[in-house]
């Protein structure tokens, strides 16, 4: 512990970093050394306020101790127990839990230890559900351009960023993609929903019609698309893909990897929209960021319909060496148990006005395009610099650390996604010194 301040490794050419351009941060590395609630501490010793709970996942705040002291306890008590024909309590503990906070239906789930797993797993879980039931036909997978799903092959073949997709051969066959949701020109600065452009699911029926309803297994989406920069889905746009989903018998998939575990105010973003997918993908704040684990919940009736067969047979040919893992279960019972304590599951819809009038006081300034919020999601999108793109909103996201506040960017797209202990206090600081930075920007 002593010694953790301005000691940075002497050499960084081993860790090949993800998604990171690794020459340019090797030359400058920016380090975290340490972190509590609403801050991380920087290796030269600067406090850094948190604008995007790590990376959407530290949704109650850093090192909060109930989290801390249940991942001890468990790694002491039992570090490990196989996943495969054995059990161990907490992981059947935390799916009860899980159950109790998900939306009406879901009742059943699979664990898994990422976005990305939960995303194959879904996916695998969707193609084999038509097959016991003997609609194996049903292959096709159907996802939205500007998707993000996750960097495995089934979740960058239903994904829609082509700079994800192109390096990776042939992808998963038999997917087709929808159109985005965002339509510059009609919607910038839009607060919360807007109110045009929900017919964009009858792009859906059109690809039905185009392949058959009888060859599609499933659509997934992120009901509010994160990693593109918070595209917010317009008004009745989940509702009518709910609608034709049901009416083909193709599976509805919701992606709430980011949006779930209170990030737009409600516990799940299907809660906020008031539609209920027949499989829910979750990770990130799952354990609160802390170990790393995902989970797919998925209705009774896909559940029941591979519970057939011989009783000794397995039932489902799929599973992670840490499906469940001990210490990961009880970090997120503990998680659970931190957002039911403080009320963290709704508390993005008492702050979320106070969130989107801070934000949208950033329209003006120089560069800023357009702005979206929901819950306590924000996004502001920077005019690109001409034949640079992405240049101008990482200059930003730079001077930003060196101001004492973290943002993420993706494209010219600064997000921002607090954790949900934030205090208005926080957001007047780090929408107050984004603010400044945007008008120092070339
Ligand atoms: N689905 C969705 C909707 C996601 O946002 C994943 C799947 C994959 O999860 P894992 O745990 O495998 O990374 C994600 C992850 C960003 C950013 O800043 C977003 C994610 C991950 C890292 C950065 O946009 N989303
Ligand atoms: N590769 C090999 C050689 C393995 O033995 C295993 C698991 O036993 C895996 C990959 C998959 O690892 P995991 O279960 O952690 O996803």
């Amino acid at each position: 512990m002593s010694n953790r301040l301005n000691v940075a490794p002497n050499d960084l050419s081993a860790f090949w970093m993800p998604f990171t351009s690794n020459r340019q941060f090797k030359k400058a590395p920016r380090m975290l050394v340490a972190a509590k609630d609403m801050y991380y501490t920087s290796s030269d010793g600067r406090q850094v306020l948190d604008g995007t709970a790590g990376l959407w996942c530290v949704n109650a705040g850093h090192c909060r101790p109930k989290i801390v002291e249940a991942i001890a306890e468990q790694a002491a008590e039992m570090d490990y127990a196989p996943a495969f024909q054995m059990g161990h309590p907490k992981a059947f503990e935390l799916a009860n839990a899980l159950v109790g906070i998900a939306p009406e239906g879901l009742n059943h789930v699979l664990f898994t230890n990422s976005g990305s797993e939960s995303v194959e797993t879904a996916l695998k879980v969707a193609l084999a559900y038509h097959r016991v039931r003997g609609e194996g036909a049903r292959f096709r997978l159907i996802g939205r351009e500007r998707g993000y799903h996750g960097v495995n092959f089934g979740g960058i073949s239903v994904g829609g960023i082509v700079t994800n997709r192109k390096m990776f051969g042939t992808l998963l066959t038999g997917v087709d993609h929808m159109p985005h949701t965002h339509t510059p020109g009609q919607n910038q600065f839009t607060r919360g929903e807007r109110e045009t452009g929900g017919d964009l699911a009858t792009e859906l029926e059109r690809i039905v019609t185009l392949h058959d309803a009888s060859t599609i297994a499933a659509v997934i989406v992120e009901p509010v698309a994160g990693s593109t920069g918070v595209l917010i889905p317009p008004r009745g746009y989940l509702q009518k893909l709910r609608d034709i989903t049901k009416k083909h018998g193709i599976l509805l998939i919701f992606d709430e990897v980011i949006t779930g575990f209170g990030r737009v105010g409600t516990p799940f973003a299907a809660d906020y929209f008031g539609v209920v997918p027949d499989i829910m993908v979750t990770a990130k704040g799952l354990t609160n960021g802390t170990i790393p684990m995902g989970a797919v919940l998925v209705t009774s009736e896909i559940h029941d319909a591979f519970m057939q067969g011989p009783e000794h047979a397995i039932e489902f040919m799929h599973g992670y060496t840490y499906s469940g893992n001990p210490v990961a279960s009880a970090a997120g019972l503990a998680t659970l148990e931190t957002y039911k304590d403080e009320g963290l599951l709704t508390r993005g819809a008492e702050l979320g006005k106070y969130w989107e009038d801070a934000l949208h006081s950033l329209k003006g300034l120089p560069h800023v395009i357009d702005i979206r919020n929901l819950g306590l999601i924000g996004a502001v999108e920077l005019e690109p610099i001409a034949g640079s793109p992405t240049k101008r909103a990482f200059s930003a996201f730079i001077k930003a650390f060196e101001a004492g506040i973290l943002i993420r960017t993706t494209g010219d797209i600064i997000a921002m996604s607090p954790p949900l202990i934030v205090e208005k206090s926080h957001i007047d600081i780090l929408i107050g010194k984004l603010a400044e930075i945007l008008k120092t920007l070339e």
